[in-house]
């Protein structure tokens, strides 16, 4: 186990640091530094799309474009480990269970499909037959198809999640929670009635033209950092870029490009912020409605400032939030906000001095109970000078996992529109189920009450990702059968149900062989960009089946002769796939002939040509009032005598949502080690406590049960007082079921209200000392 230590970074994002940590990656998953060069593959026109992140590429067609934290993931399913038959001969499933996620994962690539038996407590290889089977009896046995549940995780291409609905609704039901539910669905849920789409407008060439970019609650060093090369671009032309985050980020401060040879060699750097407001957590609607203000009061003062035209032509809703914002005292935006009045107005004098501004937001601002507000918030200060549908402005909604985007537009959902239910029927001749179904917590919900009994997932870690943890775990050892399609061994494998099943499959970086030869898929990135991905790496084993074959032979061996689709032919040829989704959604015309160019196509975005699919035609203004009702609020109401912290939880360098790669966090120095809590020197004065101490976090809430993540070490960090910041899954223990964002259902992972304890082995003294069972439901 490397040292532990904590040791603030100097240097920028990116550089030799990063290049470091490439080779370090490498070495970890056995892989020859020689051999590497697949690696170099990923975002090539031939090539792979990088399993990263969901940031386009630059064309998509030239040069390789260096990003540390996609040559992690690449390597992680790239990786020399296998984890086959043997290991599971080795160890009882109670064995797995006391081993970390770390461990589960590192122990490589599965190989077969592995059926759990009971006696023996251990999973055994099972016939890929024998296990369709299994699940169609299981799913044919329900006496109402709303008792299975189809989760997916945002990897999967096109075709596997266009063919995974079209089974799921033949079947029977829409039951579609998703990854999307825990991360944008607030993005989709307060644009979708504000501009008419649930996507971000912008491309990159508006990253080239826009005078200043602003961005809410992201940290692309970390999870997006090809981002940061636009933003050094931009920062060169002189654009504005302005930072709202309660933690100083190094990516957002400083960035060496490891291809910019000047820069390697001299050890320079480009700064990326040029304004950074270190707001509170859950601070950003009172910030941006401070902001909204200040456009307003200079309007009023010397004219010009509104884009009058845009408002007039355009726009629904723009004299009653004109009106909320007179109203708007000062004094509260800075209460709730962190900032001063100052810091409020000049940040909105940068945006009001740009002729182009691009906003992006990401977790910082979704993961919040006015999550929704707050977006409809953002849009509209955009609005107000007509930054929206014209170069270099609009929205950008930076989206998590490489597909996660096209698999919404597949219709990867649980409350799809009419008219793709309309389309499915006319298009396949069945009658698709027309009543919502469950996201993600709510499926959590429908396990636990014991209505939910088979789980399906195709991709991801959802005993991880999701929120109270151990309420998640107890829901899914309720279920008859859960089903998960994998690339590697994780915890929501060992969390099974009565009989279970682990699906391996083929990862995107590899070559796909069916009967009609090899095959690419397809993948929609951030900025609607579709395009082809062909792997090119020999398979992991010779036992894994694709995605879209895993779907298929499921199909078919579940519905038989109830569905007229050809299952098994429209697999040989993905290009059949294709045809299909082309026949349900008239944006893909031409799909196979566009997709075939290098760097494939832009789809459809009425927003950004000013068309406004919206029910009145226009778009819309919100005025949202200051959220004082938080969890977070009412518990300090609550606990006056006590400190109650806002928790805000967050990706490590070293990670991949639950996919931990190392245990450094080199931006924000933290080395060999991930349980700490990052907080402020005064705050830890406060509680009589020092830098180093070891602390229990304790979620305040009122259900009656507790929850409470322990031994975490305090660090003292530039963070807001009051804010407090750890790393997620590990606290996903502390957020509970019922804390979500208002009208999208998206757990609120940024903000629980939270107490420290001091930390005793074995926990014994913490009797007495729990939250006191009186308070309310917040
Ligand atoms: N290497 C790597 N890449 C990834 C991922 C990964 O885990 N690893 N995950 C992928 C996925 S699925 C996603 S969704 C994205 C996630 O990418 P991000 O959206 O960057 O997600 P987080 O790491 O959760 O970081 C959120 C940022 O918001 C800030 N923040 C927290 N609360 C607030 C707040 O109230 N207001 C503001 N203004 N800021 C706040 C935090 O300090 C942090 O800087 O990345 C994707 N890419
Ligand atoms: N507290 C807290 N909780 C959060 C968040 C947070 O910020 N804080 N973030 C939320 C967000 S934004 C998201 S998106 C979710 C993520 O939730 P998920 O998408 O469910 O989780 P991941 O960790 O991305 O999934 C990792 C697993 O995917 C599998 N996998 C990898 N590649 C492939 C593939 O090609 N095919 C298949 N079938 N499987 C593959 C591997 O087995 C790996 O173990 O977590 C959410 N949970
Ligand atoms: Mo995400």
């Amino acid at each position: 186990m490397k040292q532990e230590k904590i040791e603030f970074y100097k240097g920028p994002a990116g550089g030799w640091g990063a290049l470091n940590s490439v080779k370090n990656a490498l070495l970890r998953q056995d892989i020859p530094l020689k051999g590497a060069k697949t690696l170099l593959s990923a975002n090539q026109p031939d090539g792979f799309d990088c399993p990263g992140c969901a940031w386009p590429d630059r064309n998509h067609a030239s040069t390789f474009e260096f990003c540390e934290n996609g040559v992690k993931a690449v390597a992680a399913e790239a990786t020399a480990r296998r984890a086959g038959p043997s290991l599971f001969a080795q160890y009882t499933v109670a064995e797995l269970a006391g081993q970390s996620d770390f461990w589960l994962e590192d122990q490589g690539r599965l190989t077969q499909p592995m059926v759990y038996h009971a006696p023996s407590d251990q999973y055994r290889p099972i016939a890929w037959d024998d296990a369709f089977a299994l699940i169609a009896r299981h799913l044919n046995a329900l006496p109402d198809p709303d008792q299975a549940i189809f989760y997916t995780s945002g990897r999967a291409s096109n075709e596997a999640a266009f063919l995974y609905q079209l089974f799921v609704r033949q079947y029977g039901t829409n039951n579609f929670p998703d990854c999307s539910n825990m991360c944008h669905e607030p993005s989709g849920s307060g644009m979708r009635p504000q501009i008419g789409v649930g996507k971000g407008t912008v491309t990159l060439h508006d990253f080239e033209c826009a005078d200043a970019i602003f961005i809410f609650g992201q940290n692309p060093g970390t999870n997006h950092p090809r981002m940061l090369g636009e933003l050094r671009e931009a920062h060169k032309r002189g654009a504005r870029i302005v930072s709202f985050n309660p933690l100083r980020e190094r990516g957002l401060e400083r960035f060496a490009d490891p291809q910019d040879k000047l820069e390697m060699a001299t050890l320079g750097s480009t700064p990326i912020s040029t304004h950074y407001f270190q707001l509170r957590v859950g601070g950003d609607l009172p910030a941006v409605k401070g902001m909204m203000k200040h456009v307003l009061e200079q309007e009023d003062a010397r004219g010009g400032v509104l884009d009058h035209a845009f408002i007039a032509e355009h726009t629904t809703g723009f004299d009653a939030l004109a009106a909320d914002l007179r109203a708007e005292s000062w004094a509260l935006l800075e209460q709730e906000s962190g900032l001063t009045e100052a810091q409020m107005r000049s940040a909105a004098d940068i945006y009001i001095g740009a002729k182009s501004v691009i906003a992006c937001w990401g977790m910082g601002i979704t993961q919040h109970k006015h999550a929704v507000a707050t977006i409809q918030g953002i849009v509209s200060l955009l609005m107000m000078r007509g930054n929206i549908g014209r170069e270099g402005a609009g929205p950008c909604p930076v989206r998590g996992h490489s597909n996660v985007q096209g698999d919404r537009t597949m219709g990867i959902w649980e409350k799809p529109p009419a008219a793709l239910l309309d389309r499915l029927r006319d298009v396949f001749g069945f009658e698709p189920p027309r009543k919502n179904g469950v996201d993600t917590v709510e499926a959590i919900r429908q396990m636990l009450d014991g209505k939910g009994k088979v789980f399906f997932a195709l991709g991801g870690n959802f005993a991880a990702a999701t929120p109270d943890t151990y309420e998640t775990w107890k829901a899914l050892q309720r279920c008859d059968l859960t089903v998960h399609v994998t690339t590697k061994l994780n915890r929501s494998h060992i969390v099974h149900g009565k009989e279970a099943l682990i699906l391996p499959c083929l990862g995107r970086t590899e070559i796909d062989v069916q009967a009609g030869g090899p095959q690419g898929v397809t993948v929609e990135d951030s900025m609607s960009m579709v395009h082809i991905s062909v792997g090119i790496n020999p398979p992991a084993s010779e036992h894994l089946l694709s995605e879209p074959a895993i779907v298929a032979r499921l199909a078919a061996a579940t519905l038989g002769a109830r569905s007229n689709v050809p299952w098994l032919w429209l697999v040989e040829d993905y290009a059949r796939i294709r045809d299909q989704i082309e026949k349900v959604f008239p944006d893909f015309k031409d799909f196979n002939r566009r997709v075939a160019v290098p760097g494939g196509f832009r789809l459809r975005n009425t927003a950004s040509e000013r068309v406004w699919a919206t029910a009145s035609g226009k778009a819309s203004f919100h005025a949202h009032a200051v959220p004082r009702d938080t969890p977070s609020h009412i518990a300090r109401e609550r606990y006056k005598d006590a400190v109650v912290f806002t928790l805000l939880t967050t990706r490590s360098h070293d990670q991949y949502n639950t996919t931990i790669y190392g245990m450094d966090d080199r931006y924000r120095g933290v080395y060999g080690q991930r349980r700490v809590v990052f907080i402020n020197d005064k705050d830890i004065r406060a509680l009589g406590m020092q830098d180093g101490d070891w602390v229990d976090i304790q979620t305040v809430w009122s259900d009656g049960q507790e929850r409470r993540a322990e031994r975490f070490k305090l660090v003292a960090y530039d963070i807001p007082r009051g804010n407090l910041a750890a790393y997620y899954p590990e606290t996903n223990p502390l957020v509970p079921l019922s804390a979500v964002a208002d009208t999208a259902g998206t757990p609120t992972s940024k903000s629980i209200p939270v107490l420290l304890l001091p930390h005793v082995p074995g926990g014994a003294a913490l009797a007495g000392t729990t939250v006191p069972a009186q308070a309310e439901a917040p």
